[in-house]
């Protein structure tokens, strides 16, 4: 009878549990609090223009000559994003967190080039400055995708209490893209960070204690009836 009860406990704990889980995953999707594009106009590795943060069109280059320069990109362009994830407590579970990048053009030198887009992740402070552009810390490739995973380093951010993730896209040799910005004009179609999240095992392990709670006061309960049924068996 015990065993029984135990075994039935378990199954409804579980089953609740995995339906906690479920449920309460929440889906979220952060646009840039700062997106801003640099450019190293001699290839000498050192950036020396951050363009305005107002500016409706990001870009990532890499001019290869004796290729022309692709629309005018001299030198090596890179952009840099942060998104403020504040908000997400330290100890929530990310179970996806993806980097959309919806270029609106991209092009390839003539005489070859490598069709390369590479994310560096960092921290972020809320701006992004001229030296986040050169920080090297590859975090996904994603060539010629539009999208691509950077959930380590999300959970990573998360777990440390960051309240800004930063991201810094380089191209490959003659391989040149353009993305609008977070203030180009309507909204929705720059870059953009996907959170599927769910809340910090204490939200779990207090609803866990409830139910275990719960299931107690019932048992006491059956039980009482029970003592009843014996007292003045039903005939
Ligand atoms: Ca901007
Ligand atoms: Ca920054």
């Amino acid at each position: 009878m015990q065993s029984t009860i135990i075994s039935l406990a378990t199954t409804l704990f579980l089953s609740a549990l995995l339906a906690a889980d479920a449920s309460w995953s929440a889906q979220i999707s952060l646009v840039p609090v700062s997106d801003r594009s640099a450019q190293d106009i001699s290839l000498d590795g050192t950036f020396e223009t951050l363009f305005p943060e107002a500016d409706t069109f990001l870009t990532a280059s890499v001019e290869s000559p004796p290729n022309p320069p692709l629309l005018g990109h001299k030198g090596e362009h890179r952009t840099a994003m942060e998104f403020d994830i504040s908000s997400i407590p330290t100890g929530t579970l990310i179970t996806e967190a993806t980097l959309r990048l919806p270029r609106i053009s991209a092009g390839n030198s003539p005489l070859g080039s490598t069709t390369v887009t590479d994310v560096h992740g960092y921290v972020g402070n809320g701006t992004v400055e001229i030296a986040d552009v050169s920080i090297n810390n590859l975090v996904v490739s994603i060539g010629s995708g539009l999208e691509g995973s950077v959930l380590p380093h999300l959970q990573g951010l998360v777990d440390n209490g960051d309240g800004f993730a930063g991201f810094a896209v380089r191209a490959g040799l003659g391989y040149f893209q353009e993305w609008r910005s977070s203030e180009f004009g309507g909204g929705g179609f720059g870059p953009e960070l996907k959170l599927t999240l769910i809340p910090e095992p204490s939200t779990l392990t207090l609803a866990t204690f409830t139910l275990f709670g719960l299931l107690a006061y019932g048992w006491r309960g059956r039980r009482a009836l029970l003592l009843a049924e014996i007292k003045f068996p039903i005939i």
